[in-house]
């Protein structure tokens, strides 16, 4: 009987193993911090390392196929001498945003802190010498910032990153290598971040590096997310973790990324097997065209396209992370500051309708809508529209008023559909807000 028992408990446990189900039961701190990362909205991505002083994006190793002996020259010409980490977080700060991830190891395998793991780092390295990543945490303390690690699981330096996935190949590195010595050390580097570092979280790519030759039917090399998701949240259940993976949510995972695209959408390509879970989402945009920085790239977005971007990631109920590549000497480009500024002082007005919010009932070509409490806010993003008609099967209107002056707006309920007059003087050209309340 007892070895009856046995054998079913195992069974069931095969079955629970076979389906991909595990423990992770996100602790109380946890949630707390998804919580907190809700109701942010606003993060600034920076994509930073020894491939900005080539000034041609962070995958420059790989698209000039600049070998790993050439490459390590790198580290010998960065050295930010007016890398200010507070000026960075007050930007971030003055722009509005509640959060920064910066690259603490891109695809180049550098480490842009203080690793006791590898040499191949920015204190042990450059002439520069000193830990940025550390100086960031502080700043952020300071400023009541909250700091995500960026980290790359994709290595184009480490040997033992083999077999290689997708890209790094043409790097002049051994055809040989220990998969498992990678993971190990990986892990490490991994480890020494969450324990030495006060971060709100990790924020993983590269994954996709091997997982793209399994979804071609060829061989891979398995990171075993799930280990190093229990890692992380050993050393610190409160710590945050999204993997840009382009898949659906992992067990071990807090909230879920789109690269480039707005949640359930896939116009960049990457987003083809991410259905939208049910953890925090966030959206990863560019300022111009790069992640780090490209001395080419003078195609900045505008404020209006900025500030759309992140109205309707807040109606998607997403999070919008904004990326800029600052420069070699440390600073960030005077356009990509302007422009965060002006974001910023939006900000300062409209915040209301953003921060805290969750996505909204509406949402069409024209408009997305937030909501917080009682209220629902809808942002008309085409300041064309006399009127606007919106399919309504709600209850009825209590008060519809304009955000800015808080005067009532005019507005038809017929049928089922809610049109209102948006008179020429309320309207704007990034987005015309408008308030709701139901009865
Ligand atoms: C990744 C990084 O490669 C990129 O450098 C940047 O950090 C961005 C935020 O994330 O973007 C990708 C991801 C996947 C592919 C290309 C770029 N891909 O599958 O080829």
């Amino acid at each position: 009987m007892k070895k009856r028992v046995c054998i079913t408990a195992l069974l069931f446990l095969n079955l629970y193993v076979a389906l991909g189900q595990t423990d992770y039961t996100p602790s109380k701190e946890n949630l707390e911090n998804r919580a907190w990362f809700q109701d942010a909205k606003f993060g600034l991505f920076i994509h930073w390392g020894v491939y900005s002083t080539l000034g041609d994006g962070e995958w420059v190793m790989n698209t000039q196929k600049i070998k790993t002996d050439r490459y390590e020259l790198l580290p010998d010409f960065f050295n930010p001498q007016q890398f200010d980490a507070e000026a960075w977080v007050k930007l971030a700060k003055a722009a509005g945003m509640k959060y920064i991830t910066i690259t603490t190891k891109h695809h180049d395998g550098f480490a842009m802190y203080d690793s006791k793991v590898s040499d191949y780092n920015i204190v042990d390295d450059t002439p520069y010498g000193k830990d940025i990543f550390r100086m960031l945490e502080e700043a952020c303390k300071k400023e009541g910032i909250k700091l995500f690690a960026y980290y790359s699981q994709l290595d184009w330096h480490h040997p033992d990153y083999y077999p290689r996935g997708k890209t790094g190949q043409d790097l002049g590195r051994p055809e040989s290598g220990n998969w498992q010595d990678y993971i190990t050390y990986q892990n490490a580097q991994i480890k020494e971040l969450a324990e030495n570092y006060d971060i709100a979280g990790f924020w993983f790519d590269g994954y996709w590096d091997q997982n793209d030759l399994k979804k071609a039917g060829k061989p891979y090399q398995d990171f075993d997310l799930e280990a190093t998701y229990k890692i992380i949240h050993g050393v610190n259940s409160g710590l945050l973790i999204g993997n840009n993976h382009h898949l659906a949510p992992i067990a071990g995972e807090d909230f879920q990324m789109f690269e480039k695209d707005l949640p359930g959408k896939n116009t960049a390509g990457f987003s083809e097997g991410s259905q939208i879970g049910n953890l925090p989402l966030e959206t990863c945009e560019t300022i111009n065209h790069s992640w780090g920085f490209n001395l080419q790239d003078g195609n900045h977005k505008s404020f209006n396209e900025l500030i759309q971007y992140l109205v309707k990631a807040a109606g998607n109920n997403a999070n919008f992370l904004l990326n800029v590549g600052p420069m070699p000497n440390g600073k960030i480009q005077q356009e990509h500051q302007d422009l965060l500024l002006q974001m910023g002082s939006w900000l300062q007005e409209n915040g209301e309708s953003i921060y805290d919010t969750r996505g909204g009932m509406f949402q069409g070509t024209d408009y997305v809508s937030t909501e917080k409490d009682q209220t629902t806010y809808l942002h008309v993003l085409n300041s064309d529209l006399n009127t606007l008609s919106i399919p309504f099967a709600k209850k009825r209107v209590k008060t519809l008023s304009w955000f800015d002056d808080g005067k009532p707006v005019k507005y038809k309920l017929k049928k089922n559909i809610l049109t209102i007059y948006l008179d020429e003087a309320h309207r704007d050209a990034v987005d015309t807000i408008i308030k709701l309340t139901l009865k």
